[in-house]
């Protein structure tokens, strides 16, 4: 059975207190690894180390120094990019082909806040004093030390890689604490963090879970100085109480429940193709996902049409099955939840256009975490299914009629993280997306990343902005030194 180790300073290490936990397969339950869990000791080991290393080589490196091996992790993870998919594959299931596309981030992420760190100014400002001999300030960055990384299971390099990448090029340390359902990205990142000469301590992963362990453990260590987490709202407001101990910095990037408009002069093969990948990408499990439609009324069946089937084309299936584009759910646990949604939407009177319930699978994948990727119709805006974040292959379709409307109906959810606006008027473009409570708005298209861009949650979504220059303002403290001449 493979073993999945925690990396603490550079070293691969079972947990203290020999404590493992198994990592099932979603395609059919069946265990794929142990995972060593790390106890109170091993985080407070990695932190430590983590600390350690804040005053060792990678303190002491210039900016020049550190952005030379973040580009040479993304080399590095460009060239084992085999190695990362597979392992991304086994702990999710996910077909091949959306794991290339989340592992070519893992190394983009590396790449672009090394640009970054290397590129951006800092600020300059020369002031009058009343002897007429003046003063300047000029404001310098440092790291803010270490940064606790606390990450979900939907899109483990990605989001991962989105958090270590802009902490490393800012001069901090990092301990990361992955999702126990997909532990071995993470880890084996370790491996090219020391085979590239990353120093010890910098780069450190502990296995476990949330309350009562790992999670835990790492979000109340006082000598972790921020955290930065991306995950379920509720954890989110848990990590947040206990940052406030230390009065320590959070960055969230939570839940959603995301809607697309499509208004009736929208170019329906792009709306229709955008719309595919946005409810149904990743069985679903994309936080950027639309759970909600909203067409206009004359466009309504058309679309409903359309995207139908579009999604009775989909083929169910298996990683190393070429042509399957929808893979399981990420565990037993999830799907009974996406069906108890499931099961919620008829007991609710919905009309079910399509799917609904659980693929017929062959052999022992019949024990997989599968269910069909589903669309419905003909509720209200406050059916449950229609309000909380399933996080499943499923959508709603909602016929509107007026702009003022529809705006108000997007906008009537806790969640705030993104939109998607299909229109051929530009006008209109502009006026909805700049009214749409979410923190990203696509217009005709969906999860098109220009990393340079902020990217975070409004309402219960998030807090704080990530990306670009904006991740420097979370991952660095800036200083001001005034200078009187
Ligand atoms: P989760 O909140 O259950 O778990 C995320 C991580 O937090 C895991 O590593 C978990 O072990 C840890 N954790 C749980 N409780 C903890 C606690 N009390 N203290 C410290 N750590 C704790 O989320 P998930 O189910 O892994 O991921 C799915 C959720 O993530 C969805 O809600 C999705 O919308 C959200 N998400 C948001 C974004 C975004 O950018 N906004 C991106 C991806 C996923
Ligand atoms: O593209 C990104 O940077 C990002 N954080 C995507 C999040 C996807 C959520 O599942």
């Amino acid at each position: 059975m493979k073993k999945v180790q925690n990396f603490i300073n550079n070293e691969y290490k079972d947990g203290s207190d020999a404590k493992t936990f198994p990592k099932l397969s979603p395609l059919n339950n069946a265990q794929i690894a142990e995972v060593c869990e790390a106890s109170k000791s091993d985080v407070d080991a990695a932190v430590s180390s983590a600390k350690k290393a804040l005053k060792g080589p990678w303190g002491k490196m210039t900016t020049e120094e550190r952005v030379a091996i973040l580009y040479k992790v993304a080399d590095e993870i460009t060239r084992r990019f085999e190695d990362f998919v597979a392992a991304e594959v086994a702990d999710t299931g996910m077909p091949q082909h959306t794991s290339q596309f989340m592992c070519v981030r893992g190394a983009q992420n590396f790449k672009i806040f090394a640009d970054v760190i290397k590129n951006v100014p800092t600020e300059f400002f020369e002031m009058a004093t009343p002897d007429g001999k003046g003063a300047m300030n000029y404001a310098i960055r440092r790291p803010v030390g270490v940064v606790g990384v606390v990450c979900p299971w939907n899109a483990p390099l990605l989001l991962m890689t989105w958090k270590v990448g802009p902490a490393l090029a800012c001069g901090n340390t990092v301990v990361v604490k992955p999702s126990e359902e997909t532990p071995q990205t993470a880890a084996l990142l370790g491996e090219v963090m020391r085979d590239v000469g990353v120093p010890e301590g910098v780069y450190n992963v502990v296995h476990g879970f949330g309350p009562n362990s790992t999670g835990e453990f790492l979000t109340t260590h006082q000598d972790v100085d921020a955290i930065t987490f991306t995950g379920e709202t509720r954890t989110g407001a848990a990590i947040m109480k206990a940052a406030a101990d230390g009065a320590r910095p959070v960055s969230l990037e939570m839940g959603g429940k995301n809607a697309a408009i499509v208004f009736a002069d929208a170019d329906l093969d792009v709306a229709t193709e955008a719309l595919m990948r946005s409810c149904f990408m990743n069985t679903g499990q994309v936080c950027l996902g639309t759970e909600r439609v909203f067409v206009e009324r004359p466009l309504f069946d058309t679309l409903v049409n359309a995207l139908k089937e579009k999604v009775a084309a989909l083929k169910i299936g298996i990683p190393s099955d070429h042509s399957s584009n929808m893979g399981p759910l990420i565990s037993k646990e999830h799907q009974a939840k996406v069906l108890s949604y499931y099961k919620k939407a008829v007991e609710e009177g919905a009309n079910v256009v399509i799917g609904g319930g659980v693929p017929k699978m062959e052999g022992d994948l019949a024990n997989g975490s599968w269910v069909e990727p589903t669309i419905w119709t003909g509720l209200n805006d406050d059916a449950t299914i229609a309000v909380d974040e399933i996080f499943g292959p499923c959508t709603h379709i909602f016929p509107f009629d007026t702009e003022d409307e529809v705006i108000e109906r997007a906008n009537n959810t806790k969640y705030g993280l993104s939109s998607a606006i299909f229109t051929s008027n530009l006008q209109r473009a502009h006026r909805v997306a700049a009214q749409i409570e979410a923190g990203v708005v696509w217009v005709n298209s969906w999860f098109l990343r220009d990393l340079r861009t902020a990217f975070g949650g409004a309402k219960n979504s998030g807090i704080g902005r990530e990306g670009g220059v904006h991740s420097l303002e979370f991952y660095t403290e800036l200083k001001n030194v005034c200078i009187k001449l």
